[in-house]
């Protein structure tokens, strides 16, 4: 893992959020985009040295509507930014750890992105993200 990229936070809405993150605290808003493969629609905002992901759930059946059912709104998973990610996504499960997917998918900003289980994290969802090549993962806003 080479650094933590941002951390995810899961959000009801992201027009009712903002006015907290960006006029309450101070900090800036980076984009706001729609990640089709993840059912999320996400505002990256730049927190200094890491970034904050808010999602706000595209309908009602993907993973963080399900986060929010479940738990309510609050911190959903941090993401490690890596390169070449399916060598690492081999790597981690030679080591035992259970990933979220066979492949890949599609993040934010076009970045490559893969998830490791909470079951094999000690109850944390991480999240790899490949900027390398055409992605941005967040840190090429800042
Ligand atoms: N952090 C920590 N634990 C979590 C979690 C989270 N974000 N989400 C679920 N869990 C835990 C649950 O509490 C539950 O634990 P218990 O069995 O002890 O109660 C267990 O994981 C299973 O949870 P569940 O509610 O039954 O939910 P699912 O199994 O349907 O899905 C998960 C959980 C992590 C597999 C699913 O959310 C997933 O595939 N996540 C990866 C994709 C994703 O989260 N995308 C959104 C972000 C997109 C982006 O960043 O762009």
């Amino acid at each position: 893992m080479q650094q933590v990229d941002h951390v995810g936070i899961a959000v009801k809405s992201i027009d009712d959020t903002l006015e907290y993150y960006v006029h309450t605290l101070g900090f800036t808003l980076l984009t706001i985009e729609e990640v089709e493969s993840q059912k999320v629609r996400v505002a990256f905002i730049d927190a200094g040295n890491i970034k904050l992901e808010l999602l706000e759930p595209l309908g009602g059946d993907g993973p963080v509507a399900k986060f929010i059912e479940k738990r309510g709104e609050g911190v959903h998973h941090i993401a490690f930014g890596v390169s070449d990610i399916r060598t690492r996504m081999r790597e981690l499960r030679e080591k035992g750890v259970q990933l979220l997917q066979e492949e890949p998918k599609n993040g934010a900003g076009g970045a490559e992105v893969a998830f490791l289980h909470p079951k094999s994290s000690f109850g944390v969802l991480y999240e790899l993200c490949d900027k390398s090549g055409k992605g941005e993962c967040g840190n090429g806003y800042l």
